[in-house]
């Protein structure tokens, strides 16, 4: 079994980008997109996820293109065979156990033997937009600095997370506490993800963030979107 140890890969990415298996891109822009330069691309969102269109991405990503692709779990029913990584969000700051353990519980229960021929990590999220759909899903509450500080400390140093993710879903954060956490990680990395639309916003959170994650921009200014692998990566 996977024992959450992060390949090299993982440990030298910059950029992903975030694809919404709901939503609708074409095949110009899906190029774009995987031949960017960018590390990887997660295939993951909130609402109307079904095995229909994760399939339906995959399969359009996996026909053409090389780029390592992951599946990040919102619903077990949408979990399929085929992707390169696993990533799983616990929710720390969810005000309800569900979203921290039990329906990841309930995935391995069911996946079990699954798991032991997949890339999977488990990934400490905290989630700071009370705007965003996943917060509200989730029934979060808005930490502040210290607790967020709080939460990253225990993804490291309690739960072993490989990965603790600063979710601002739709809004650009706060870099002063991007680079705070970032203060206090040493192993688990730091992702953030949230808002980036320009090359100025990604060099921005990629100073102190380990990873980056562009999502929604790809659907609203691809030109823009595409610049922010550049900009990380030189
Ligand atoms: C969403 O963190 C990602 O899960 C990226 O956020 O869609 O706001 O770019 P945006």
């Amino acid at each position: 079994m996977e024992d959450g140890t992060l390949t090299t890969e993982l440990m030298n990415w910059k950029h992903i980008f975030k694809l919404d298996p709901a939503k609708e891109i074409s095949d110009e822009d899906l190029d774009a997109i995987c031949e960017s330069g960018t590390d990887a691309v997660i295939v993951g969102g909130t609402d109307n996820i079904t095995l229909d269109n994760v399939l339906d991405l995959l399969s359009r990503i996996r026909r053409n293109y090389t780029v390592p692709c992951i599946l990040e779990i919102s619903e077990e029913d949408a979990l399929t065979p085929g992707f390169d990584y696993y990533f799983i969000p616990m929710v720390l700051n969810s005000k309800e156990k569900k979203w921290m353990m039990d329906v990841q519980h309930q995935a391995i229960k069911e996946y079990i033997d699954m798991m032991e021929y997949s890339e999977i990590y488990f990934e400490g999220y905290c989630i700071l937009n009370e705007d965003a759909k996943a917060f509200i899903h989730t029934n979060s509450y808005l930490p502040d600095a210290d607790d967020v500080k709080a939460y990253a400390y225990m993804a490291e140093h309690v739960f072993h997370l490989p990965i603790f993710y600063m979710e601002y879903s739709g809004k650009y954060g706060n870099p002063a506490l991007v680079e705070e956490v970032s203060d206090v990680l040493e192993n688990t990395l730091l992702f953030y993800g949230g808002g980036i639309e320009t090359p100025e916003q990604a060099i921005e959170m990629k100073q102190h963030a380990d990873v980056i994650i562009v999502g929604n921009s790809i659907y609203t200014n691809i030109k823009q979107a595409l610049k922010t692998v550049a900009a990380v990566k030189n």
